[in-house]
Parts: structure tokens; sequence; C-alpha cells
């Protein structure tokens, strides 16, 4: 199995565990999981050859670690970015640390500006605690730019954040005022 196999595979897992669980008539608990066992059997009904060690090897060496098994490893279900209405993890609320970071593109500027980051097609807006992650996410867009936000300042206002499980914080959104280029 070739690391081609491995993205081939983490990308069908994130079209069914994100967005369209339908397409292959799984459905998700509002926690985003789906039993391993239903998800292989539904997978090769509609041709995609998957097994339990390939995806215990997508989950292990995925480069954003997208995707998460259960304790007991029966489940799986993707760490966030979901944008089917089944599912709304209930994500750890936490204290953020005073900055994070938002990577954006330079034509998006002037709407943030003007109403803040929202997380439009998304349940949250991204946030990660290092800039690099930041430019990374920013590029996919266009003209990268980096937005610094100052979280415990929006925490001790009332506005709440989240850690999804593979280390990206969520916020619902960020006011302007919260909000610096660097
Ligand atoms: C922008 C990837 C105009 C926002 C990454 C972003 C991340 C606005 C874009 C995860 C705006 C949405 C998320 C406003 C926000 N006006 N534009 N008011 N507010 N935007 O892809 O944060 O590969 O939905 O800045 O690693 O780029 O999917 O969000 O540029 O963790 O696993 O609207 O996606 O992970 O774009 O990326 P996205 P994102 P995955």
């Amino acid at each position: 199995c070739t690391s081609k196999d491995l993205v081939k595979i983490s990308k069908f897992l994130s079209y069914v565990l994100r967005h369209k669980p339908e397409s292959i008539g799984i459905t998700l608990d509002s926690d985003g999981w789906v039993g391993i066992d239903v998800l292989i059997r539904q997978a090769k009904k509609h041709g995609m050859q998957i097994s339990q060690e390939l995806i215990t090897e997508v989950v292990r060496t995925n480069d954003k670690k997208r995707f998460t098994l259960s304790e007991d490893g029966l489940k799986i279900r993707a760490a966030q970015g979901h944008s089917t209405s089944q599912v709304n993890i209930a994500h750890v609320e936490k204290i953020p640390p005073e900055y994070l970071y938002h990577g954006t593109a330079t034509r998006f500027l002037d709407s943030i500006q003007q109403q803040g980051l929202i997380a439009g097609e998304r349940h949250y807006v991204h946030l990660s605690i290092d800039t690099k992650t930041a430019v990374a996410v920013g590029k996919r867009h266009g003209k990268p730019v980096v937005l610094k936000i100052n979280a415990l300042a929006m925490f001790q206002q009332g506005f709440k954040f989240y850690l999804a499980d593979n280390g990206v914080w969520l916020t619902e959104n960020v006011p302007n005022q919260f909000l610096e280029e660097i």
C-alpha cells in the first residue's frame, strides 16, 4: 500500500465523515462517530476497498490528524471540519492561550475588517496556536496573511473556545476589534 493509496483513502474518509455520509448510506451520530465495520461494509458496496489495517494507518499517518479512533478502537470520526448537519460535536470548552492565529488570503481582508471572522460553511472559525500553521492554511486561498487574535480577551468577555481532537482551536466568530494583522 503506497502513500498515494493512503491519500486516496484519507480523501474518501474526509468526504464521507465530514461532508456526505449519506453518499455511502451511513449515518454519523451527533458526535460524528460511525462504526468501522459499518463504514468498511458500506464503502465496499460503493466500490471503495478499505480494511481495518488501512484505516488505522491513515489515522496514524494523516498530516493534520484529521481522524480520531474511539478508545475501544471500534469507531472513527473526523476531528473537525464537518459540513453535514448530522454532526455537532460536543467539543471540549477550554480557556484559550493569550493569542491564537488565523491564516487567510489578502483578498479577504476588506471583508474581514467589516464583518470580523465568520464561520461561513463550517460550524466554527479555525484558529491555530502557531503562525506556521496559519500561513499554510492561508496559502490554500491565495496570498497568505496571518491575523493575531486576542483570544484570552475574547474569552474574558464571554466568547467560548473549544479545542478539537487534533489541536485546532474553534470559536463561533471573531469580531474585528480582537484581530490584528501581523
Ligand atoms: C475566510 C483545513 C471574507 C477565512 C485547514 C478563510 C484548517 C472570510 C475562508 C481548516 C471572512 C474560509 C479551516 C469574512 C473568514 N469575509 N472571508 N468575514 N471570515 N473568512 O477553508 O480557516 O484540510 O472554510 O479567513 O487546515 O481556511 O479541511 O477555513 O480563508 O484547519 O482538514 O473564509 O481547513 O483543514 O475557508 O480552514 P475555510 P480555513 P482541512
